[in-house]
């Protein structure tokens, strides 16, 4: 019977999702974030979109085409605004905003939703969510018994955004979720203005 076991699980290791945001469209790869990342670090995220961060720094400095300047595979996993500019949202201050996530593989870590400002990689004012401990928890998640509010929320546009998020490519709000056991972590952006 091994045989036949063994390759399922290769499978598992090798191409099996782990999550990402599926509405409001995310960042994906093309060709801003070849120029910044390089081909090599695209590759693995198209790959598989749902991947974790931890192998790209590894993949970038080995690219020619890596600019570390303009990618942060730390942050949105490097990808660029350029390659997502026919989705970015529109929201107001105070605005209730739905998001989706699709968890394929867990890990339980901790977890958090928030507003990224994008030239500094720092979070603006506090998390909009946030799970110190026990999201994505492979128990509740092979029992079915993940809390629904883990992939499925809202998150509230700060009343005191101000300006800084004005601009097409300043802010993202950014999913990220870390695996403690796994030691994987997990990225993924949705570009927005605040008018
Ligand atoms: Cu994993």
């Amino acid at each position: 019977m091994l045989p036949q076991v063994l390759p399922l699980a290769a499978f598992a290791a090798t191409v099996s999702a782990h999550g990402l945001i599926t509405t409001p469209t995310p960042r994906g790869p093309g060709d801003a974030s070849v120029a910044a990342c390089g081909q090599s670090v695209v590759d693995n995220i198209k790959n598989d979109k749902t991947s974790h961060v931890e192998g790209l720094p590894e993949l970038a400095a080995a690219d020619p085409d890596y600019h570390a300047e303009q990618c942060n595979v730390w942050l949105c996993k490097g990808l660029q605004y350029a390659d997502n500019e026919a989705n970015v949202q529109q929201y107001t201050a105070g605005q209730s905003v739905p998001i989706e996530v699709q968890l394929t593989i867990p890990h339980v870590g901790s977890a958090n939703v928030s507003i990224v400002d994008t030239k500094t990689d720092t979070i603006i004012g506090t998390p909009l969510l946030s799970w110190p401990s026990g999201y994505a928890d492979e128990r509740e998640f092979y029992a079915h018994t993940t809390p629904a509010n883990q992939t499925k929320f809202n998150v509230t546009i700060p009343e005191d955004i101000g300006s800084q998020c004005s601009e097409a490519g300043a802010c993202v709000i950014q999913w990220w979720w870390y695996g403690t056991g796994a030691k994987q972590t997990y990225e993924s952006c949705v570009d927005f203005t605040v008018a």
